[in-house]
């Protein structure tokens, strides 16, 4: 029997329905899409959830100040923002969940219900500052004095607006008693929290230790009844966090989703941003060590994308839509730009003049250069029928290495959520293949005399095919190598490779192999195919 391939399940933070996507959400959703893609290329069996948070007081005031329902108001972005943005950054997810579905809600009140027979859970009150753009309980440390007209509050650092006092009937979740299981946990298991500067921030947190957590919220009703007592609804992180497992099938009656739950959970990767990370490194685990349920292998946090030094945000006014920049660039090149130049885990900006210099340098005159001018080459010299390579020099052999160690490379950097590493590592071959091209000089050495061999294959003493042979392998090393970053550019590489009649899909080469030349068959039809990057005009 074949082994079954290993499973790999990540998640993205599910949105909440407030607003529309910005360029910060599509950056956290285009991480997702290329690590799961680089997982399907290792032919894993691979599920990318992502959704939308659609409960609390956030939502429904926006709702509210809309005039509209907070259903029709969640329904319209999603239809309208949420799902579109999804092919416009060309994301691969296995499923979308929403927090208002009946899958969730149900399989969200089953685990509640079964905390508070468990006696995890009980009735008290709660008094103290609440940030409705976090939808987080604050502590006072958390909070920062106001300034100008906010002088005399206190306001929160993330949204830089003062906090509300609640006092309220709220039901609470002992956390505090899992303080010591989070803190073996993070010694225990490094990796559950990435990168290292999240997982000291979320041990220094826990140190201080924990007080019980209010779940649940009683002075208005948009949100998961609380099975036992309908004057609550759950608290809209309570309810969120949930979706990881509600969405694969736990809590489900029907034996497929629970043989899902089971084949799936737990998840590999919740990939987040560092303004979410307590909730997932500190509630999320404490919840599911209540629950009797297995944690996540890794909650990793990446950075931010800021404007003049703050987060971007819709409501500083400061966020970008994804089309915007898509319109112009497309959205291979969208997906390339912030992957790329930003060190996966710190923070990062954006700029359309860097955009534009390296959409210009790397991506039209570097990668999409290199494959049309192969590709033309096939085409004069050879009648775009691939030759045979004659005998291989020292060039041919480096540049082989070249792409052998540009695999590894991105693979391990791969392994450690490094996607600017596993970019950076293709990129050494798409240079060398450049610097191998001018040093081979193959419109030198066509203008000498020709051969061909019984099949009518070139191979002209060799040098010419040698050398177009040499850089049709490391093109093809590259459509594997960067399918998981820019799907559509390596399709259209593949295809003018001939790669689909020779290998079989691009999607079914498996990375492992990517790095191996030799691989592609003499006769291959190479055309010219449409240019990957196209050259913008001048004022764009
Ligand atoms: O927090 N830079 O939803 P949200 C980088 N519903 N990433 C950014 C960003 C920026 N400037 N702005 C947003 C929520 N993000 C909850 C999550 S999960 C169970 C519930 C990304 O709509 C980043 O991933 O506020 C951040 O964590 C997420 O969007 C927050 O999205």
């Amino acid at each position: 029997m074949p082994e079954p391939a290993q499973s790999f399940y990540l998640t993205t933070p599910i949105y909440y329905v407030n607003d529309a996507p910005h360029i910060g959400h599509a950056y956290t959703t285009v991480a997702a899409d290329v690590i799961t893609r680089w997982h399907r290329q290792r032919q894993e069996d691979v599920w990318f959830l992502t959704g939308t948070d659609e409960h609390g007081q956030k939502v429904l005031r926006t709702a509210e100040a809309n005039g509209v329902t907070p259903q029709e108001w969640a329904d319209r972005l999603v239809a309208d923002s949420w799902e579109p943005v999804l092919k416009t950054i060309d994301a691969r997810n296995d499923d979308f969940i929403r927090t208002t579905q009946d899958r969730h809600t149900q399989r969200a009140q089953r685990f509640l219900q079964g905390l508070y027979d468990d006696g995890e859970i009980y009735a008290g009150a709660y008094e103290g500052p609440y940030c409705v753009g976090c939808e987080e309980y604050k502590l006072p440390g958390d909070l920062l004095d106001g300034m100008g007209e906010h002088e005399g509050q206190k306001v929160c650092p993330i949204h830089g607006k003062p906090v509300e006092m609640l006092s309220e009937e709220n039901y609470f979740f002992r956390m505090s008693a899992y303080a010591d299981r989070l803190l073996a946990l993070y010694e225990e298991h490094p990796e559950f929290v990435q990168p290292a500067s999240a997982r000291n921030e979320v041990i220094g947190f826990v140190k201080q230790g924990l007080q019980d957590l209010s779940i649940s919220r009683s002075t208005f009703d948009w949100g998961i009844p609380i099975p036992w007592d309908s004057k609550h609804v759950l608290y809209v992180w309570f309810d969120a966090l949930l979706n990881y497992a509600t969405a694969i099938g736990y809590g489900s009656d029907d034996a497929a989703d629970r043989e899902k739950f089971e084949r799936t959970w737990p998840a590999d990767v919740h990939l987040i941003g560092k303004d979410i990370l307590r909730f997932h490194a500190v509630i999320w685990p404490a919840m599911l060590m209540a629950a009797g349920l297995p944690l996540p292998k890794t909650v990793f946090a990446h950075g931010w994308l800021l404007v003049g030094g703050e987060k971007m945000s819709k409501s500083k006014l400061t966020g970008i839509a994804p089309s915007d920049i898509i319109d112009t660039f497309g959205s291979d090149a969208f997906r390339y730009y912030f992957l790329r130049t930003i060190a996966f885990g710190g923070d990062g900006s954006f700029s359309w003049e860097d955009m534009a210099a390296r959409y210009h340098g790397e991506l039209a005159n570097g990668f999409g250069n290199l494959a049309s001018r192969t590709a033309a080459m096939i085409g004069k010299y050879f009648g775009g029928s691939l030759p045979r390579a004659g005998e291989l020099t020292s060039l041919e052999t480096g540049l082989a290495d070249v792409a052998a160690r540009a695999v590894a490379e991105a693979e391990a950097a791969m392994d450690r959520l490094a996607i600017h590493d596993a970019i950076a590592a293709a990129w050494t071959l798409v240079d060398a293949t450049n610097v191998y091209i001018t040093e081979t000089q193959p419109w030198k050495v066509a203008k000498q005399p020709g051969e061909t061999d019984a099949e009518g294959h070139g191979v002209d003493g060799g040098r010419l095919a040698t050398s177009l042979v040499t850089a049709a392998e490391a093109l093809r090393s590259l459509a594997v190598l960067l399918h998981p970053v820019m799907p559509k550019a390596t399709a259209a590489l593949w295809e003018s490779l001939g790669g689909e009649q020779a290998l079989g899909t691009l999607d079914a080469q498996p990375m492992a192999g990517a790095g191996t030349f030799g691989v592609l068959p003499a006769g291959t039809v190479v055309t010219k195919g449409a240019v990957l990057f196209p050259r913008l005009p001048d004022d764009a």
